[in-house]
């Protein structure tokens, strides 16, 4: 690997080895591991080809995947070669990894799991295409500047991306706007402008290297050569105006999560990409079959939220207008091959598009949509309409031209059925289904916990890693002493690093000994940062109060970015900064309580901190968080959690035990009726003193004195418009804390109560999500054998 090594970096990067960088032995590296990827990635897209086996897509406006290079190394086993490599050329290996910038082509919950799933698919040997969009800017970077948030762009394309293949031959011609044309029964559209969509592919191999699948990614470019002609006629502008078009699609990732910014771009980024998987997809199928109706045998789309939801109108659209097929059946064949996941209950997040909009982009699709409407309202007379109010409403489509939709957790899914699609599940009862999410155990416990994953391997070999259910073998050791202080060692051993990488980055001493309490997740309110943070200041005031008690030291670090525009967001995040000033300040809580919050979370940050955490925060109000797939990595690393009976939550407190979960809150049935009670938050308030002296702190400027107004609104809201009930959940949550300190206490039954967490968690890896697709939805199975089927 060393003279592989030496031999990219001459003729690929034009460097010697006196004069590399650490970036040119990082790209020197990779593009090594690359090539070794390359063998395993065509005898895998050859095997599926030969067998002709059905192809899953998973279609999804974001890939959350941070870095590569561990994967890469991992899964080809090469990691002892490569660190043996980078030393005998005198290459610090951490420091290459750490050079990789992350591929944040992501917002959070939504585009990690869809990397997750990557891992996955490619691990089961399932074959299967990720498609969506190469942004130029990922998720912005995140500053604080005097507490407040600054987003700059990201720019992790200015380095060259070291694992992808740039296809310039696989290119599609997308169309805007314009206009439909009718005659003899046949639609035409006439797009009034085009872009050019140009496949970038990554490949993305599985465990042990035995299954390669790829991400396809698209960016956008000027139809120079298809326009030169108009161009050439004088009409300067219309060419000029299309290369302004193509330039802005790919440009960068929208920051919202969890909210609609119902902006045009959007839409368009939405119908590029979805339009260029489906022709690429096809274009596939029709190399090997001449039966279009074949379709739903070869083909399955899976719908990431309602984002790719036009292609279920794209699909009809070109079984109808280009191939020739009635208007009923290309609905029924579409139908069979889509399905579509649904990640949210918030009305905010729900997709809409005005009528005149959406019409004005793809004026062919509104018809269609049109069509799709009326025949599913002749069919089922009185049941909701995918047009209302002038809107088309992007759930109604994508359930109704689904033939499976899914919730992501099982509370999540009941609630779908019982709320946002209640009379659509009347109309097909057995169209919803659960699946609920998983992580990848290769980047959640064996990349990014060496300590305890090496001590797992000792006692199981290393088999758990792509079968994680294995884990429960590790509920035997609870009574062992001795392994119960080397899975304590292991995560001390996590925490000092972790310590000493804040000490560096945010200048606060933390001790490793006090408890790790971690908040890491998108700041929302329904995530509810903001109890946290009034927790901290309550425990700070009576910590004060009695500073002779024997306190639990506690450290809470939180992490996470506000969408540029949600204003209350940012607000908590300026007060977490303003408060953590104060307190980490104070010298009479000097050793005992910390705040700390690194800017910039992402996925890399994630991985340092989840393997430290002792204490896990899932405190959203109950029926909020559709899954969480944070709270799993967490547990599976040994942290406990406090939290709500929301999401995954509710399962994962299955699966590990209700002793060792920190269960407090509100249910989803109570938070309903209770924001039903005119003044309940006011009420609330009332009721607690320890809350009306934290809210009374803020209000006064306690922790703003410059600025004693600052937090007015905020205090304000949770007095007249707690919408997440966090004044509600407060006293409940306060003493949950409590209890979490005494049993912080003892370190034994602590480290105890962690590693059962650890040996519960193996249902959670997303192999079993993946299985649950392939079984339920797909209807294909793991094709490892394929690989030995074609040999
Ligand atoms: C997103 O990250 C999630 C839902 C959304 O509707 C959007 Cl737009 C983005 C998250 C959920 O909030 C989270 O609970 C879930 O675990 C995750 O998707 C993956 O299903």
């Amino acid at each position: 690997m060393k003279n592989e090594i030496l031999k990219r970096l001459r003729y690929s990067l034009g460097k010697d080895a006196d004069h590399a960088s650490v970036y040119d032995w990082r790209m020197a590296l990779s593009l090594v591991l690359r090539d070794h990827m390359v063998d395993t990635w065509f005898d895998s897209t050859r095997a599926a080809y030969g067998t002709s086996a059905k192809r899953v897509y998973y279609l999804s406006m974001e890939f959350l995947i941070g870095r590569l290079i561990e994967d890469m190394i991992s899964n080809q086993g090469l990691e002892t070669e490569a660190r043996n490599a980078m030393k005998a050329l005198g290459q610090d290996f951490d420091t290459i990894v750490h050079n990789e910038p992350d591929a944040a082509l992501g917002n959070g919950g939504l585009g990690r799991l869809a990397a997750c799933f990557m891992d996955s698919l490619a691990t089961l040997g399932i074959p299967a295409y990720g498609y969506g969009i190469r942004y130029e800017h990922g998720l912005f970077e995140q500053s604080f500047v005097e507490g407040e948030q600054m987003e700059k762009p990201e720019t992790w394309l200015s380095q060259r991306h070291a694992w992808e293949f740039e296809r310039p031959e696989v290119q599609y011609r997308i169309g805007f706007g314009g206009h439909v044309s009718h005659s003899e029964g046949r639609a035409k559209w006439h797009p009034g402008d085009s872009v050019l969509a140009t496949a970038h592919d990554t490949p993305i191999v599985g465990w042990k290297g035995v299954w390669g699948n790829t991400l396809r990614l698209w960016s956008a470019d000027p139809v120079r050569q298809f326009d030169l002609a108009s161009f050439n006629r004088g009409d300067y502008l219309a060419a000029g105006r299309s290369e302004a078009l193509a330039r802005t699609i790919s440009r960068v990732l929208y920051p919202d999560d969890t909210t609609e910014s119902g902006k045009e771009l959007r839409l368009k980024q939405e119908y590029f990409f979805t339009a260029a998987s489906i022709m690429d997809l096809l274009r596939r199928f029709l190399s090997d079959h001449d039966d279009i109706r074949a379709l739903p045998d070869a083909v399955a789309i899976q719908l990431n939220d309602t984002h790719p939801a036009i292609a279920g109108p794209e699909l009809v659209r070109l079984l109808v207008d280009e191939h020739g097929l009635e208007m009923p059946e290309a609905i029924d064949l579409a139908r069979r091959c889509l399905a579509y996941t649904n990640h949210t209950l918030l009305p905010e997040a729900l997709e809409r598009w005005h009528e005149g909009l959406l019409g004005r982009i793809l004026p062919r699709h509104l018809e269609i949509i049109r069509a799709i409407d009326d025949s599913h309202q002749a069919e089922h007379p009185g049941s909701p309409r995918i047009l209302e109010h002038g809107d088309v409403r992007m759930g109604e489509l994508a359930f109704i031209m689904a033939h499976k939709v899914n919730g992501v957790s099982a509370l999540h899914t009941e609630l779908v059925k019982e709320t946002v699609f209640a009379d659509l599940h009347r109309i097909h009862p057995t169209r919803i289904i659960n699946q609920t999410n998983g992580i990848t155990p290769r980047r959640w416990l064996y990349g990014c916990n060496p300590a305890l994953r090496n001590l797992i391997s000792e006692e199981l070999g290393e088999s758990w890693v792509s079968d994680l259910e294995q884990l429960s073998a590790l509920t035997d050791k609870r009574g062992d002493s001795a392994f119960v202080a080397d899975f304590h060692a292991a995560k001390r051993v996590n925490k000092v690093a972790l310590s000493n990488w804040i000490g560096q980055t945010c200048d606060v001493q933390i001790d490793p000994d006090a408890m790790f309490d971690v908040q890491i997740k998108r700041i929302h309110e329904y995530k509810r940062q903001l109890m946290n943070l009034l927790e901290t200041i309550a425990l700070w005031n009576e910590m004060r109060d009695h500073p002779e008690k024997d306190w639990t030291p506690r450290v809470k670090i939180f992490g996470g970015k506000a969408a540029p525009g949600y204003f209350m967001a940012k607000d908590i995040i300026h007060l977490i900064n303003d408060t953590a000033s104060v307190i980490n300040a104070d010298p009479v809580t000097r050793d005992r309580l910390k705040i700390v919050f690194p800017p910039n979370y992402n996925v890399t940050m994630a991985e340092r901190l989840i393997p430290a955490a002792d204490l896990s925060e899932q405190i959203s109000t109950a029926g909020k968080e559709a899954s969480g797939t944070g709270n799993m990595k967490f547990a599976l690393n040994g942290a406990l959690t406090i939290g709500t009976l929301d999401g995954a939550n509710v399962e994962i407190r299955e699966h590990v035990g209700s002793e060792n979960f920190f269960l407090f809150g509100l249910t989803a049935a109570e938070v309903m009726e209770r924001r039903q009670q005119p003044g309940f938050s006011r009420a609330a308030i009332e009721a607690s003193p320890r809350l009306r002296r934290v809210l009374g702190q803020i209000f006064e400027g306690r922790f703003s004195p410059q600025d004693p107004h600052r937090y007015h609104g905020l205090v304000g809201m949770l007095y007249d418009h707690d919408h997440f009930l966090v004044t509600c959940d407060f006293d409940s949550y306060f003493d949950t804390q409590r209890r979490a300190d005494i049993a912080f206490q003892s370190q034994q039954s602590w480290a105890t109560m962690a590693l059962m967490n650890t040996a519960s968690m193996g249902w959670f890896s997303s192999d079993r999500t993946i299985r649950g697709y392939a079984r339920d939805i797909w209807k294909t199975r793991p094709h490892g054998a394929l690989l030995e089927k074609s040999a």
